[in-house]
């Protein structure tokens, strides 16, 4: 399956056009539960070592993450919730950042 801009598409891959700084996601799911599993979507906080993750439904309708924990050099970091987005720090680190919880799809990485 697909997303643009954490939004699932209606129709087929062939049959839509990107426009120039679209965020294109792909990735395994099925249609069991009737729709798509969450995708979780990581941002970084201004420049600090602070990153936010929020789940999208297939509708691109942004919720809380519950159980997100942050993943970077080997080491996974809990997260708090903050408004609608699940917030953690991670230090000093070299790697790059992603964003898990369960039962959704794993976030975009981010140094
Ligand atoms: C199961 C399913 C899937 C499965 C198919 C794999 C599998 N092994 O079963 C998965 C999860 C991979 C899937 C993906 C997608 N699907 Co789908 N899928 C269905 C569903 C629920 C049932 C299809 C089915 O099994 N029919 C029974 C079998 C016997 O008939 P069949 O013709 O052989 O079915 C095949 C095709 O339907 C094909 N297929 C499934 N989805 C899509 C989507 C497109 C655009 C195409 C060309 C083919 C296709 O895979 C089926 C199995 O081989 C239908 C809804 C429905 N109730 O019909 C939606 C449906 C067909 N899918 C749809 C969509 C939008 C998608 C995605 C584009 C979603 C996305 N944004 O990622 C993606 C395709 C990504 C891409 N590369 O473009 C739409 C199509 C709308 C349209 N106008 O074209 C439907 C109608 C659901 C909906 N109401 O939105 N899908």
């Amino acid at each position: 399956m697909f997303k643009v801009n954490d939004l699932s598409p209606p129709v087929g891959a062939d049959a839509l056009e990107l426009k120039a700084g679209d965020r294109v996601l792909w990735y395994y799911a099925d249609f069991s539960s009737g729709s798509g599993p969450k995708t979780l979507r990581l941002t970084r906080v201004g420049r600090t070592s602070c990153y936010r993750a929020v789940g999208y439904d297939d509708g691109g309708t942004a919720s809380f993450p519950e159980g997100a924990l942050l993943h970077v050099d080997g080491r996974k970091v809990q997260t708090q919730g903050a408004t609608q987005a699940a917030m953690g720090c991670v230090g000093t680190h070299r790697g790059l950042v992603r964003a898990t919880a369960p039962g959704m799809v794993r976030s975009n990485a981010l140094r």
